[in-house]
Parts: C-alpha cells; sequence; structure tokens
C-alpha cells in the first residue's frame, strides 16, 4: 500500500510537490480552491510572470519539465537601469550568459507542474477551498463553489497554500505556531507595456527593467508575447504615496514626472490602475511549521517574503524537492520528517527573508550610488581574481543552490571587505588588490563548487 499524503493548493508550489512525491511512489490528493486554469483559463486573466532562476530550474529539472518550460522562458541578463535623464544602462547580473534569470508566465507554469503531477498518478480536486480541519480525527472540510462541503479523512496533509493558508489558520487553532507578518510600508499596483503593434517588443526584451527612484521604483519583466508585465512599488503613505496618488489622474501626473519614458508605453495606465488592487507586502515568520505528522506548510504558507530578490518561488521549489527527498527516505515516519524538513528550511528561509528586504534598497536607491557602484565594480573584480572564494552574494542566492543561510553569512563578510577596500576611494584603480587577496584568504574559505 502506499502511503497517502492529501495536499491543500496546488499553486506553484503544491503542484510541484504533488509531482514529485506522486513519482516517489505516494497517493497524492490534492484540492485547490480555484478552477482548472487548463480548462478555465489563468484566474486573472493577465499577463503575471515571475523570475526563475537556478533553484527554481531545478525543481521543475527534477520533476522532468525543464524542456517544456525552457521553450517558453525570456532571458534576463541583467538590469536594465532606466535613469531619470531617460538614458539606460545594462548592469549584467553574472559572469556571462550562463548567468541569467529567466522570466515565465505564471500561468504556463502551474499548468506544466499540473500536467505533471497528474502524469505522475496525483488527483487534483479544483474548485475545493479548505474550511477547516478536526485534527482529533484528522478530517478537513472542503466547500466548493455551489457552498456544498465534502469530509475528507486526511492522516498526513501538507498545507501548499500560500500567504493567506487556510490550513495555517487551521493548525493555529490547534497549536500556537508563533505566527508573526511583519507588513512593509510598501504595496505595489501592476500595469502593462504591450506587444508594439504587429508584434515584438517595445524596449529591450532580455533584460530586467528598473526605474530606481530613490524611495519608489518602477520594474518590468518581459511576456514572451512581446509585452512586459510592469510593477510599480511605492509607500503605502507619503509623497509620492498610495495614499496621495489616489486617482488614474495622480498616476499619469506621477509617470509624466517620474517615469518619462515608460508612460508613452502604457496606454492603459489610467485602467489599470484603477481597476488593479493595491498588492500589500511583508515578511510572514512562523516558529512551527508542523503539527508532529499529521500537518506541515511549505512555500508562501510556512514563509512569505517580499518579492525584491525574486526568489518566493524559486525557494518554495527548493522547500519542494528538499522535503520529496526526506519524505523518501522516511520510511513512513512523517513527524520525524517534518521536524528535519523544518531543521533544514528555517534558517535558509530566514536568510532570504533578510536578503529580499536588503534587496529593496539596493534597486530603488543605491543603483545611483557611487560608493555602491564602485563596490560593485570590485565585488566583479573580486570574483573573477578568487573564483569559487569570492563569490558575489547575488550569485549564490539566483546561480548556485549553496542555502541561503551560507550565502547570507558570506555576503556578510564579503560586504565587510568590500567597505574597508573602498573606503575614502572614487576608483577601482586605487584599491589595494594584494590586501584584498589577503583579507579574502583570511576570512573566507574557498567554496566547494
Ligand atoms: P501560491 O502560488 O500562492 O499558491 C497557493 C495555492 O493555494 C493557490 O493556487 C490558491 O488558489 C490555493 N489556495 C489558497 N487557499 C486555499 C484554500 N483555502 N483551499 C484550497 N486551496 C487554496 N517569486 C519568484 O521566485 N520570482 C518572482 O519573480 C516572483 N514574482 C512574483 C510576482 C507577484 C505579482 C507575486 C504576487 C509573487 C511573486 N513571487 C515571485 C512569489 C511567488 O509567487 C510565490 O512565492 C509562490 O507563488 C509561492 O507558491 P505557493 O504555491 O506557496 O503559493
Ligand atoms: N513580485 C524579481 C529580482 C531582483 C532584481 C535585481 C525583483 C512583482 C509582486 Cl521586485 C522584484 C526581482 O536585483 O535587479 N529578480 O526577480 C522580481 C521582482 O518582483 C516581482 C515581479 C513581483 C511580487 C510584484
Amino acid at each position: 500500500m502506499k502511503p497517502e499524503i492529501t495536499l491543500v493548493g496546488a499553486g506553484l508550489v503544491g503542484a510541484l510537490t504533488a509531482a514529485l512525491l506522486a513519482q516517489r511512489g505516494f497517493a497524492v490528493t490534492a484540492f485547490e480552491r480555484r478552477p482548472d486554469p487548463r480548462i478555465h483559463g489563468f484566474v486573472g486573466g493577465r499577463s503575471i510572470n515571475l523570475a526563475l532562476a537556478e533553484r527554481g530550474w531545478h525543481g521543475l529539472r527534477v520533476a522532468g519539465l525543464q524542456d517544456r518550460i525552457g521553450k517558453l522562458a525570456v532571458m534576463m541578463r541583467g538590469r536594465m537601469v532606466h535613469h531619470p535623464d531617460a538614458h539606460t544602462e545594462l548592469l549584467r547580473y553574472g559572469r556571462d550568459d550562463s548567468q541569467v534569470i529567466w522570466s515565465v508566465s505564471r500561468g504556463a507554469l502551474n499548468m506544466a507542474l499540473l500536467d505533471a503531477a497528474e502524469a505522475a498518478g496525483a488527483r487534483i480536486h479544483f474548485d475545493q477551498r479548505l474550511d477547516g480541519a478536526e485534527w482529533r480525527t484528522s478530517t478537513l472540510r472542503f466547500v466548493d463553489n455551489t457552498g456544498s462541503w465534502r469530509s475528507h479523512a486526511a492522516p498526513v496533509v501538507i498545507g501548499a497554500d500560500g500567504a493567506g493558508s487556510a490550513l495555517r489558520a487551521a493548525m493555529s487553532a490547534n497549536s500556537n505556531l508563533d505566527e508573526r507578518f511583519e507588513p512593509l510600508e510598501h504595496g505595489y499596483k501592476e500595469l502593462e507595456i504591450p506587444a508594439r503593434d504587429g508584434g515584438g517588443f517595445a524596449i529591450e526584451p532580455n533584460a530586467l527593467h528598473i526605474w530606481p527612484r530613490g524611495n519608489y521604483m518602477c520594474i518590468a519583466l518581459p511576456n514572451a508575447e512581446g509585452s512586459f508585465t510592469v510593477t510599480l512599488f511605492m509607500p503605502n503613505v507619503g509623497n509620492p504615496g498610495f495614499d496621495t496618488i489616489r486617482t488614474s489622474a495622480d498616476a499619469r501626473a506621477l509617470f509624466a514626472r517620474d517615469f518619462a519614458d515608460a508612460l508613452p508605453l502604457i496606454p492603459d495606465l489610467e485602467k489599470d490602475f484603477a481597476a488593479n488592487p493595491t498588492g500589500i507586502l511583508g515578511t510572514l515568520y512562523l516558529d512551527r511549521w508542523h503539527l508532529d505528522g499529521r500537518a506541515l506548510l511549505i512555500g508562501d504558507a510556512a514563509h512569505a517574503i517580499v518579492p525584491f530578490h525574486g526568489q518566493g518561488m524559486n525557494c518554495g521549489f527548493e522547500d519542494a524537492v528538499e522535503l520529496a527527498d526526506l519524505l523518501q527516505d522516511a520510511k513512513n515516519d512523517f513527524g520525524t520528517a517534518f521536524a528535519e524538513f523544518q531543521h533544514r528550511r528555517k534558517p535558509n528561509a530566514d536568510a532570504i527573508a533578510a536578503m529580499a528586504l536588503e534587496n529593496y534598497v539596493e534597486m530603488r536607491d543605491s543603483v545611483a550610488d557611487a560608493r555602491f557602484l564602485l563596490m560593485r565594480a570590485l565585488e566583479r573584480q573580486l570574483a573573477a581574481r578568487k573564483p569559487g572564494h569570492f563569490v558575489p552574494r547575488y550569485w549564490m542566492v539566483t546561480f548556485s543552490r549553496l542555502p541561503y543561510s551560507v550565502a547570507f553569512e558570506r555576503g556578510e563578510i564579503q560586504s565587510g571587505i568590500l567597505r574597508e577596500l573602498t573606503q575614502g576611494k572614487l576608483e577601482l584603480a586605487q584599491v589595494d588588490l594584494a590586501l584584498a587577496d589577503r583579507m579574502i584568504d583570511e576570512r573566507l574559505t574557498p567554496l566547494p563548487m
């Protein structure tokens, strides 16, 4: 008999987990609140994309989906910075085109993952919203869109139902998970740069575009069909802020002043600004991710983070792979496997949460700062002098599968080295590279790469 596992949520992480567990011989049943996107189209309808990096690709590779998704992904070589005077510059993310990130459609990704889960034998019930749990009898209650109920016996349940997790709420009703949500005082709004008439991209396709403006910014990621999804990030309260930029006319005036080169590319600015909700951002921390061997939270349900490193999904995919490996070896001792999962993943979730918060300041502000640019240039030089020894933090997070906690710790040491070496300096030629080599040898061990 195959052990049975119930999943709540068949979004990105839930569908990947369903595929990986079914591939390893578990009898997987998943319940998803939304309708099947392969039949009804993806709810929302708009093109929404995500940045896929090495950790995400690894999950897709293990699930056998690399080729299918590879065909749909748009390469982003670096940040294309749009300065206030409208000149642009490309800051490469990696060493060369082997170190890039990729823009993929959330809908296409979710549909591919659902196909893979079902192909491996997982059963997925759509239009089924978790509404509560009775832990004494291990019974979950689901409600469909007509309001009718069903009960499901679930001795082992995994919650991949996102930041607003209903399973988390049901677990909290039983035991204290020590949950805390730290809101960011900034929100976001999605807009669109459509494809040019007759097709084609209106701006450079192979980049992640950033309009840094100090305390706020816009970004744009390419969609394969030629459009870009634009996101405006700014304070909830302030000037500009979502409390002062309230009407479509306010939005147009803000763009005319601060994003003048983008404005003519966003024909539906007014309509989208009014119609699209203002997204909220924040970090979710829980001290407990599981109820012994009965229930476990993964992905955003356990550790939602702010978006500024583009790692929420990437981190969630890493969760899915780690969990599948643990359960494969667990001999049905779910309690031990869930505790080990939390033990291994929590320090990494905390590390990426902290790095994602830091990257907001870097994206919106420091790209215009001379000392920052000098440290960035030096970082690349040291990476070339000492490959595998001095590795930029962004590279460790984005292009490797080193634990996030290692990226964070080494990043702190490296940032100390960069600060000391550039103290009072204006250009790269003034930096003492022999001293740099000594600092690296003394403070960092070479990586096993
Ligand atoms: P979700 O994707 O939220 O999936 C949860 C699923 O559970 C959904 O399908 C939902 O319908 C279902 N569900 C919810 N409640 C219930 C219930 N009660 N019963 C049954 N089912 C339920 N990450 C990146 O790595 N790179 C990016 O570039 C990036 N860009 C992003 C852009 C946007 C606009 C947003 C909002 C997020 C972005 N992220 C990105 C983060 C990423 O989307 C999340 O980290 C990732 O989707 C988490 O996956 P998940 O499966 O845990 O949660
Ligand atoms: N998420 C991303 C990066 C890092 C880019 C860099 C940043 C939109 C709601 Cl804000 C953001 C990145 O350091 O140059 N990689 O991928 C994705 C990002 O935002 C996504 C699209 C987003 C939540 C709205």
